[in-house]
């Protein structure tokens, strides 16, 4: 089994870099919007591309294939069932929404797959998924016939988040769902962040740099965003460019402190 993008991640996270991820939904991306989206992802690449989206999928292997061509991002999958997949990703988040207690979404989806994707040459990176209130009934509350975990309830986010580590589930995603009215909170990411060892995944709601920088400070270690740029490509730059400068900065304090 690989391991090459998480380890990507925990090296990034123990140097202290963030990462960026831009979320395609196929649906919504057909034709000139994914044209002009690639355009985009070409001037400034995000660390990943994350595709996925919350009905049955037309193919996505031929909108892998351009990217692949086009942009050095890797090209993860976020499935959001069972057949939504297609092998020539790089990885794939094998999510199990632990704040959850539908068993199709804890382990019921994954029974289904799995043969093919051990059969598969991608990386398969397990994955707590945890639904957060995002201010609004979410589409995938509705999908997977689930409550969000409460936004203000930090001990029942963190002891969910302990026993998805306890489980083995290398990763924990924060979820406000998509097109949130409101983020993950930054302190609640910030509760996690000092009390749980897992890389932090954080997306929802992510619509400005503002709401980008506060989700890094707080800690999370890569920011998923995809709404804010379907109408608009071309701030895929700017979100870019913005994690760039962090790392930047986060590069200019440590040759500081090793040149004390
Ligand atoms: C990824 O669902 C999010 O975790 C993406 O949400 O579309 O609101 O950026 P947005």
């Amino acid at each position: 089994m690989k391991h090459t993008i998480y380890r990507k991640i925990l090296l990034n996270r123990e140097a202290g870099k963030k990462m960026f991820a831009v979320l395609i939904d196929p649906e919504k991306s057909s034709g000139r919007n994914f044209a002009s989206l690639v355009a985009a992802l070409k001037v400034a690449s995000p660390d990943c591309i994350f595709i996925g989206g919350n009905h049955q999928l037309r193919s996505i292997e031929s909108m892998i294939e351009i990217l692949k061509e086009e942009i050095p991002s890797d090209i993860i999958l976020f499935p959001d069932n069972a057949s939504n997949y297609c092998v020539n990703a790089d990885a794939l988040l094998y999510l199990s929404m632990i704040s959850g207690r539908n068993p199709d979404y804890l382990i019921g989806q994954h029974v289904q797959s799995s043969k093919a994707l051990v059969e598969s040459d991608m990386e398969i990176i397990p994955t707590a998924y945890l639904l957060i209130d995002g201010g609004k009934p979410g589409t995938e509350e509705y999908i997977s016939n689930t409550r969000a975990l409460p936004r203000d309830h930090n001990e029942l986010v963190l002891s969910t988040v302990l026993a998805g580590e306890l489980l083995g589930m290398r990763l924990t995603y924060l979820e406000a769902g998509r097109g949130a009215d409101l983020p993950v909170p930054s302190s609640l990411i910030s509760y996690l962040k000092e009390r749980t060892h897992s890389p932090l995944i954080v997306g929802g709601g992510i619509d400005t740099l503002n709401d980008l920088s506060l989700a890094y400070h707080a800690g999370a270690d890569l920011v998923v965003a995809g709404t804010v740029f379907e109408n608009n490509p071309d701030k895929i730059i700017e979100f870019v460019n913005m994690v760039h400068q962090l790392n930047e900065q986060k590069d200019a304090e440590l040759s500081a402190v090793s040149s004390e």
